[in-house]
């Protein structure tokens, strides 16, 4: 009888070793953090569907969550938020299908990027002008998209976010026209998609209908506060950011995800004090630490962010 339950429970192991074995390969895919109301896209092998917020695997500290009823609220100029950027897809060929850009005051003619600064944007930002949320352990940055409706056109991905910082001001003076000169925004201090290469980019998944109205954000990025302990505090930070690729990866993708309308846009609040990253519980956070299995990564999370909400 002990022997039979020990090769039971040998039996259940190797099971649960298998399992974790497979998720493991299907996380070198695709690994898509679906904030909308949707089940989206079959095609992807690791997503997690409907979620009100969520981390990925390979940086299970930075949160995105999508908006919830106790965030502030205030349209672009009332102060509730300050304006870094806004960034748009306008007349590129279907080989550059995604819109990207960072924060700075001048656009150099003929770069890849897409941004822009509308009046009453501030692009300058530093790292002591950075707001942290109401647990004050994270640094808060917020994204409003704006879509079409209908059609799934609602739809769009964000296929990647970095934020640099750096002593000097690259507008003045810093040609930088391409991704690989990126670098040039001086030391990462996040990057979605660290390590990654182009077809096991991590996506986050956005529904323009649910954050609609005006002054209402879509989604909140958490960074730890601690990413930036090495960065002075006169430290000028760059927020890049892409959307609308996920859809030109293949066949079975959602084509709504490109992006379409008006220009997503990066903010940050003026007081975050009352913006509440939604972290798991206890049990869960220590599950995470000690095994860092994506089934609790996928499953766990989401289930308790929604809780929350
Ligand atoms: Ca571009
Ligand atoms: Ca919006
Ligand atoms: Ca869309
Ligand atoms: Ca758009």
């Amino acid at each position: 009888m002990f022997i039979n339950l020990s090769l039971h429970l040998r039996a259940l192991l190797l099971g649960f070793l298998s399992m974790m074995a497979f998720v493991a390969e299907s996380r070198a895919l695709n690994s898509v953090l679906n904030l909308t109301n949707q089940t989206i896209d079959t095609y992807t092998q690791t997503v997690t569907n409907n979620a009100v917020g969520g981390a990925f695997s390979n940086n299970p500290n930075v949160w995105f969550r999508r908006s919830i009823s106790t965030d502030p609220v205030g349209s672009s100029g009332s102060g509730v938020y300050r304006d870094l950027y806004r960034v748009q897809l306008s007349g590129q060929t279907s080989s550059t299908v995604s819109e990207d850009g960072f924060n700075r005051n001048t656009s150099n003619a003929g770069d890849e990027f897409d941004e822009s600064i509308p009046n009453g944007f501030n692009p300058y930002l530093r790292v002591s002008e950075l707001v942290t949320d109401s647990s004050g352990g994270y640094y808060v940055f917020a994204l409003d998209v704006n879509e079409n409706s209908g059609s799934s056109n609602e739809l769009i991905s964000l296929d990647t976010v970095r934020v640099y910082t750096s002593s000097s001001n690259i507008t003045d003076g810093t040609t930088i026209n391409t991704v690989p000169e990126l670098s040039g925004l001086g030391t990462l201090r996040y990057d979605m998609n660290a390590g990654s290469t182009s077809d096991d980019w991590n996506y986050v998944f956005l529904d323009y209908s649910l954050g609609a109205g005006s002054g209402k954000m879509d989604m909140y990025l958490f960074i730890p506060t601690s990413y930036f302990a090495a960065a002075a505090s006169t430290d000028y930070v760059y927020l890049y950011s892409a959307f609308g690729r996920y859809p030109h990866l293949g066949s079975g993708r959602t084509a709504g995800l490109d992006t379409s309308d008006g220009g997503e846009q990066w903010s940050i609040p003026a007081n975050a004090g009352n913006v509440q990253v939604l972290v798991p519980e206890p049990t869960t956070a220590a599950l995470l630490l000690l095994g860092g299995t994506c089934c609790f990564v996928r499953r766990k999370r989401p289930q308790t962010l929604t809780s929350i909400s």
